[in-house]
C-alpha cells in the first residue's frame, strides 16, 4: 500500500487537550494498516508522552465506526475496573484523550481521522513471543479482555470491516484476484492457490457452526497479535490490550486463532524462509493455559471443543489475505520489499501445515486444561 506523507504532528497535537506543546514525535510500532506515532509534550511537571493514530481510510472507509467502537470499549472497561475497585485500571486499558472541542477524534486538513491515547509508560510490546511465560501473560490479557467485554452486547458494536473474518468472503476475494491476475503473479503462486483450495473445508466447518448458532456471537478483538498486548516492563504481567479498531461482533475462536497464529511460530510472520515457520508446542500450551484461565466460566463447551478449528481458520484466512494482496499488487498491507506478501502467505501456510500435522497432540493439550 502506498506510503502516506509524513504528517504535521505538531498540528495534530495542537488539536488535542494536551498538557503542553509538542517537543518530539516519531513513528511507533509495526502495524500493517494505520500510522501510529509517539509524541512527547513539555508539561508543567516534565515531559509527557502520548500516542497519535491516523486511521487508514482505504481500510476503514467509515472511520467514525472505529472511533465509536474504540470509545465504547474503553469506557466499558473503565466501568468494569472501577466496579471491581482496581486501583491501576488506567494501566489495564487504553485511555483516550479528547480534542480541545471535546471530541474523540480530530480530522486533519487532508480529511484523515486521528485518535489520541495516553502512552502507557513502563510497558513493552513483543513482535515475537520469546518465552512460555510471555505467552502465558500476553494470552491471559487477551482472555481477560474477552471476559471483561462479555457483558457488552455485540449488536451495539459496529462492523468496522464487514465480513472481516468471513471465510467465504475471503475465499471469493482470492478467486477474483486470481482470475483478474492484475499483475501477472498468479502463475508464480499456483502452489499457494492450490493450498487454499485444498483447505476450503475449514471455512465450511466454521460457517456451519456459526450459522447454526452452535457458537455464540461475542464482542471479540479480532486482531490478537502478540504485539497488541502491553506487558509490564518490570514484572512481565500482561496488562493492556491495544489496537481496538477491529473490535466487533465475532467468535471466541477468532481471538484464540489469531493468538496461535502470531505467538507459536518459531519465525517472524514474514520470514523469507517459510521452512522456519514451525509451531512451538510449549508456547502453544502456555498461551492456551493463560487465555483459558480468566475464561473458565465464560466459554461454552462448543467453543472449547473447536478452538483448534479457530486456529486453522485464522491462519488460513490471514495467509489467504496476504496472497490476495500479493495478486492485487500489494494494495492493502504495508510492504517493504518485493514479494513481501507472498513470503507472509507462505509462512502462514507452512505454519498451518505444521499445526495440522500435530493436531492430535495439540487437542490433547487443550483437553487437559481446566
Ligand atoms: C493487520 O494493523 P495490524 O498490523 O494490527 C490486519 C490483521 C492481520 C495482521 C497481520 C485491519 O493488523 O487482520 O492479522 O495485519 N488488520 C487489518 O499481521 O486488516
Ligand atoms: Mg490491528
Amino acid at each position: 500500500m502506498g506510503v502516506k506523507s509524513a504528517p504535521d504532528l505538531a498540528a495534530v497535537a495542537a488539536a488535542y487537550a494536551l498538557p503542553g506543546v509538542l517537543v518530539a514525535g516519531e513513528p511507533y510500532g509495526t502495524g500493517h494498516i494505520n500510522d501510529t506515532y509517539r509524541i512527547t509534550v513539555a508539561g508543567p511537571a516534565g515531559p509527557v508522552r502520548f500516542i497519535l493514530r491516523r486511521i487508514n481510510r482505504l481500510v476503514f472507509p467509515e472511520p467514525e465506526l472505529v472511533v465509536a467502537n474504540t470509545i465504547q470499549v474503553c469506557r466499558h472497561l473503565e466501568a468494569v475496573y472501577r466496579r471491581r475497585g482496581e486501583t491501576d485500571g488506567d494501566r489495564r486499558r487504553q485511555v483516550p484523550v479528547a480534542t480541545r472541542d471535546g471530541a474523540w477524534r480530530h480530522v486533519d486538513s487532508a480529511g484523515d481521522w486521528w485518535c489520541a491515547f495516553r502512552f502507557q509508560e513502563g510497558t513493552v510490546g513483543r513482535d515475537e513471543i520469546g518465552s512460555e511465560q510471555e505467552a502465558w501473560q500476553a494470552a491471559r490479557a487477551f482472555g481477560r479482555f474477552l471476559r471483561d467485554t462479555a457483558d457488552l452486547p455485540p449488536e451495539r458494536m459496529a462492523e468496522t470491516i464487514p465480513g472481516f473474518h468471513d471465510g467465504r468472503r475471503r475465499l471469493a476475494d482470492l478467486e477474483a484476484a486470481a482470475a483478474a491476475d492484475a499483475c501477472g503473479r498468479a502463475p508464480g503462486a499456483a502452489a499457494e492457490l492450490a493450498f487454499v483450495r485444498d483447505h476450503r473445508p475449514i471455512v465450511a466447518d466454521v460457517v456451519r457452526l456459526l450459522v447454526s448458532g452452535a457458537l455464540p456471537r461475542r464482542v471479540t478483538h479480532n486482531d490478537t497479535k502478540c504485539n497488541n498486548v502491553l506487558l509490564d516492563a518490570a514484572t512481565g504481567e500482561g496488562l493492556c490490550v491495544i489496537d481496538l479498531d477491529t473490535v466487533m461482533p465475532g467468535s471466541a475462536l477468532f481471538d484464540f486463532g489469531d493468538m496461535v497464529r502470531s505467538f507459536v511460530s518459531a519465525a517472524p510472520e514474514d520470514d523469507p524462509d517459510p521452512e522456519r515457520a514451525r509451531l512451538r508446542p510449549g508456547i502453544f500450551a502456555a498461551l492456551a493455559a493463560g487465555w483459558l484461565e480468566p475464561l473458565a466460566d465464560v466459554l461454552t463447551a462448543a467453543e472449547r471443543e473447536h478452538l483448534l478449528l479457530g486456529a486453522r481458520l485464522i491462519i488460513l484466512l490471514i495467509g489467504t489475505r496476504f496472497l490476495t494482496d500479493h495478486l492485487r499488487g500489494d494494495v492493502y498491507f504495508k510492504t517493504r520489499r518485493p514479494g513481501h506478501n507472498l513470503d507472509r502467505c507462505r509462512n502462514q501456510f507452512q505454519l498451518l501445515a505444521d499445526l495440522e500435522a500435530r493436531q492430535a497432540d495439540l487437542q490433547r493439550i487443550l483437553r487437559a486444561l481446566p
